[in-house]
């Protein structure tokens, strides 16, 4: 019987506590948005998907971050064991407002200690970035406070290793006011080095610790995989204003970033509307940066055509970091000299 009071008390108090939710959200309240990128999983094929939604209306938003080891294909073919936020490298993209309030709740799903490191706060480093062993979680929360595209990654010693082994994602912070464009198309090109070696016995492609050290990569990518935005382009149309997100994660490389054939009307290093730039060729990201380039494919301009985008340090476009932003539908296709 007493256990019986105890627990129709603890209901009347829930119940309580529900209206009072109700009754506040009634209210001013924020509303709460939670993704949980266990369950909501960036597409890679044919290629990572580059293109990015507007941030949303809630003022608080809470992400769920599970950490994996998985498979993944880093060029044509080659297959990789990686190590993951949300299952894909690069792992999901973030986007929210300045001035939003941002949960994080980090899930070690992995069999290994692995952490996580937003660039975009202003947090301890020593709780927020802490170790997370194999099963356990962290959870933390922060102000966006300055408008950018940002790097996330894991900060677990010894980083280069993380990193190489995909362990990055970019979060883009809208400013407060929007960015003085419409933009009509909006890609996230992340930037990123691999580091391997094919085993004698297996031929399993292994992360080369002696390489990385040497900074000499196996591949220099866009998002994951070399060359995958040739096959797979950008596609925009005829007038669009393009908005890239570009975020170089190393871990060791800076990325030219440039597109053949057009011009950049604005890039704002940093991803902050502040430090504008105007009439651009090409723009140095470095690694642990971002920058937010625009241009447009005016009519009787860049208009209709094929307009290939690297890191302008040539060795490492050829290793991989190249794509292409296909805008309307040209004939030609095969005869570009990039
Ligand atoms: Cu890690």
């Amino acid at each position: 019987m007493r256990s019986l009071t105890l627990v129709s008390s603890t209901l009347a108090v829930s119940a309580l506590a529900a209206v009072a939710v109700a009754v506040t959200a009634a209210g001013r309240a924020p509303v709460v948005e939670r993704v949980d990128f266990g369950k909501t999983i960036t597409a890679t094929k044919p290629a990572y998907d580059a293109r990015v939604s507007p941030a949303t209306d809630p003022t608080v938003k809470e992400f769920v971050i599970p950490v994996t080891h998985d498979t993944v294909e880093i060029a044509k073919g080659v297959k990789y064991e990686g190590w993951t936020f949300g299952g894909t490298v690069p792992g999901p993209v973030i986007r929210v407002r300045e001035g939003d309030r941002v949960r994080i709740k980090v899930v070690n799903k992995a069999p290994m200690p692995h952490s996580i490191d937003f660039h975009s706060a202003r947090i301890p480093a020593n709780i927020a970035y802490r170790t997370i062993n194999p099963g356990d979680t962290v959870a933390f929360e922060f102000t966006a406070k300055d408008p950018g595209a940002y790097m996330v990654h894991c900060g677990t010693p010894p980083v280069t290793m993380h990193i190489m082994q995909g362990m990055y994602f970019a979060i883009i912070v809208d400013p407060e006011n929007g960015w003085g464009t419409t933009a009509d198309k909006e890609f996230v090109l992340v930037q990123s080095e691999f580091y391997t070696k094919k085993d004698s016995t297996s031929g399993a492609v292994t992360p080369d610790w002696q390489a990385a050290m040497a900074k000499t990569a196996s591949y220099v990518v866009f998002n994951g995989r070399a060359g995958q935005y040739k096959e797979t382009p950008l596609k925009v149309d005829v007038g669009d204003r393009v908005r890239l997100f570009v975020v170089n994660a190393g871990p060791s490389f800076n990325s030219d970033f440039h597109v053949v054939g057009a011009v950049f009307d604005r890039v704002y290093p940093d991803g902050n509307p502040r430090h504008v730039l105007e009439g651009v060729q090409t723009y140095m990201v470095p690694a642990g940066g971002g920058a937010v380039f625009e241009t447009v494919f005016d009519k009787d301009a860049s208009g209709e055509g094929l307009y290939p985008f690297v890191t302008h340090s040539f060795a490492d476009a050829e290793k991989g970091a190249v794509g292409i932003i296909q805008v309307g539908t040209p004939k030609q296709h095969t005869t570009m000299s990039h």
